[in-house]
């Protein structure tokens, strides 16, 4: 299958500027050439254009820019929707609002292939606020929420015709969590693995246990890689650092057996700064992780099969 990249310059969901040159960061740190000497074939389709934003306004204050991630939201999920039926696609953020865009798009391919659609959430943040939750205002913020058919989106945001059952969401990384997202996760059935499991379990069984499910239902697997799941020490270049971050091993270990598994069907590349980066090294990291998940290895050695039978 290609790889379909997409660039999606949105940087009004973050809190500050700068994420509007992510796509740039990640074809000038080699996305195309890596993928390419993976043996894919890769359509690089440009960068996505948001439909024309129209007046909306909500009773909470703080919410910023809510017409424009809107009309990204549409088009993102309509390109997300069209590219997976012909091929991986692979979002190059821009700020993480745009997986509202992804994940309803894909969950849509999922419904109309009759499959089952899961949801790998890499992320110090849970973005699992709604329009009334949100406290800072920005809308990288709500993506989880809106996806899985939370109340309170409908009349502003696009409808989910396909909402992500909770239940499907596994979360990694988690350190960073407000006191609304709390009370919400712990009444839906998102699977949330925070910094503190990994310390205790390790990535590489905590995933597996995921892994499985999605498998047993022959189900079809996104991943959204925020670049703060990982270590500030690894990658400055975020404008929502949190300390205590995955390794550059438990990054690379997750996206490795990602491959293995044979389940991912899209990915998101988001919250990348090239402002706040040092030379281009967060860049090339998240380049490398993309790298990982889409197949390069180190040596061959007997994998784990995950397959359906
Ligand atoms: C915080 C930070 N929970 C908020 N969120 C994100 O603003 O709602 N930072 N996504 O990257
Ligand atoms: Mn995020
Ligand atoms: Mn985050
Ligand atoms: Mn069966």
């Amino acid at each position: 299958k290609p790889c379909i990249l997409f660039g999606v310059p949105v940087q009004d969901g973050a809190g500050r500027m700068g994420c509007d040159m992510g796509p740039s960061a990640f074809r000038t740190a080699g996305l195309i050439t890596e993928l390419s000497g993976l043996g894919y074939n890769v359509e690089d389709r440009g960068n996505i254009v948001p439909t024309p934003p129209r007046e909306l306004s909500h009773p909470n204050s703080a919410i910023r820019a809510l017409p424009e991630i809107v009309a990204w939201t549409e088009a993102i999920a309509e390109a997300a929707y069209r590219a997976s039926g012909e091929g991986i696609p692979i979002f190059m953020g821009g700020d993480h609002s745009l997986s509202a865009g992804s994940m309803t798009g894909l969950a849509r391919r999922a419904a109309t292939e009759g499959r089952e659609f899961f949801v790998l959430w890499l992320d110090s943040h849970p973005d699992f606020h709604t329009l009334e939750t949100t406290t800072s205002g920005n809308l990288h913020g709500v993506p989880m929420a809106y996806a899985t058919g939370r109340d309170g989106f409908s009349g502003y945001f696009p409808n989910v015709d396909v909402p992500v059952k909770p239940e499907n969401v596994c979360m990694m990384g988690i350190r960073s969590v407000d006191p609304a997202e709390r009370t919400a996760l712990a009444t839906t059935g998102v699977t949330v693995h925070d910094m503190r499991s990994i310390d205790e379990n390790g990535v590489g069984p905590l995933l597996d246990g995921f892994l499985k499910r999605v498998a047993a239902v022959d189900g079809i697997l996104h991943v959204s890689l925020d670049v703060d799941f990982l270590d500030p020490g690894i990658a400055p270049g975020v404008g929502t650092s949190v300390p205590g971050g995955a390794t550059f091993r438990e990054a690379h270990l997750i996206m490795e057996m990602l491959h293995d598994s044979g389940l991912v069907r899209s990915l998101d590349l988001v919250e990348l700064n090239p402002f706040l980066d040092e030379r281009g090294r967060t860049a090339l990291l998240m380049v490398d992780l993309a790298s990982s998940l889409m197949g390069r290895r180190v040596l061959d050695r007997p994998t784990q099969s995950y397959r359906h039978t």
